[in-house]
Parts: structure tokens; C-alpha cells; sequence
């Protein structure tokens, strides 16, 4: 009579513990569902390194396209009112280092990149500046880079970078000299 006193409570406690371990198989197989929101957070971060990449990316391809240029430009030789070259090409994002030659006898020039069709405007607003800002505006918007002012024989060096592709102006904005003395800057992709 003891014995299966004895038993029943065996059998008891093994279907509790059985329910128990029923219960705690529950548990485990609810959590791998709240773990996997969590992984896809983790891959969402993973995009997060790949979304930064393109910005490295950006960065080498304007070092790339920024391959360091040598232009020179003079003046016609004697006292004529143009470039001895009518036009200048040169890469985008390009670090151009450009001489600029006074090959004039008496003739003050510069060298002038502008936006296209703007000369005209920057020379009027660069008459305004006075030769103290080599007739360039210092404020104006549609200056990319400038020479000084040089005087006959003399000559200036600059550095820039070439903006976007396309087609620019380059020009003397010496007092009238922007009628004839002015050029294309070709800007290549
Ligand atoms: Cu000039």
C-alpha cells in the first residue's frame, strides 16, 4: 500500500517536472523569435557601414578626377588686345596650376575664369574694383579664379580646381580690354 502511495507521487512529480520542462521549451522557442528582430537591427547596422562607403567612394573619385594640370597662357606678343591662345581645356575636379605671361610691351593684363557669357558683367564690376583688386570684384560670384595684375614681361602662376564640366570664359578685365581679349576654358568630364 506504501509502494503505490509512493508511485502515485512518482508519477505526480514526473507529469509536474514533464509539464515544467513542457513550459520551458515554451519559454526558449519564444525568445529565437524576439532575437531574430534583433538580428535584422543588426544587419540594418550592417547598412549603415555600406551606406558610409559611398562617401570614401565620392572622396577617391575627386581625387582621381583631380589630376594636377599645367596650363600657360600669354597675351599676344606686342601690345594686342588678346590671348595668344583663344581657348584652354582641362578636366573636371582637375588641380590646375596655370602661368599667365605678360608678353606685352607696355599692356597691363590678368587672366580671368569666369562663368560662360558673364566676361562683360565681371569686367564692368571688376572697372568698379579698381586696379588695386587687379580690376577683378572681389565679391563677385561668377569669379572662379584670377591672375593679378601684371605689367608688361611680368608674369603670375595660380592654383585652382577646375569647377564642373562644361563650358567657361576666361578674359582680361583691364579697363575696355575684355571686348577682344578673351577665351574658352573647356571643362571635360
Ligand atoms: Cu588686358
Amino acid at each position: 500500500m506504501k509502494k503505490t502511495w509512493v508511485l502515485t507521487v512518482g508519477l505526480v512529480l514526473a507529469a509536474i517536472v514533464s509539464f515544467a520542462c513542457g513550459g520551458g521549451d515554451a519559454s526558449p522557442t519564444t525568445r529565437p523569435t524576439a532575437t531574430s528582430p534583433a538580428a535584422t537591427a543588426t544587419s540594418t547596422a550592417m547598412e549603415d557601414p555600406t551606406a558610409t562607403s559611398p562617401a570614401p567612394t565620392a572622396t577617391t573619385a575627386a581625387s582621381s578626377g583631380g589630376a594636377s594640370v599645367t596650363l600657360k597662357i600669354g597675351s599676344a606678343s606686342s601690345d594686342d588686345l588678346k590671348f595668344a591662345n583663344e581657348s584652354l581645356t582641362a578636366s573636371a575636379g582637375a588641380e590646375v596650376v596655370l602661368t599667365f605671361s605678360n608678353n606685352a610691351a607696355t599692356q597691363q593684363h590678368n587672366w580671368v575664369l569666369v562663368q560662360n557669357g558673364t566676361k562683360d558683367a565681371v569686367a564692368t564690376a571688376g572697372v568698379s574694383a579698381g586696379p588695386a583688386s587687379s580690376w577683378v570684384s572681389p565679391d563677385d560670384a561668377n569669379v572662379i579664379a584670377h591672375t593679378k595684375l601684371t605689367a608688361a614681361g611680368e608674369s603670375d602662376q595660380i592654383t585652382f580646381t577646375t569647377p564642373a564640366a562644361g563650358t567657361y570664359q576666361f578674359v582680361c578685365t583691364f579697363p575696355g580690354h575684355n571686348l577682344t581679349m578673351f577665351g574658352t576654358f573647356e571643362v571635360t568630364p
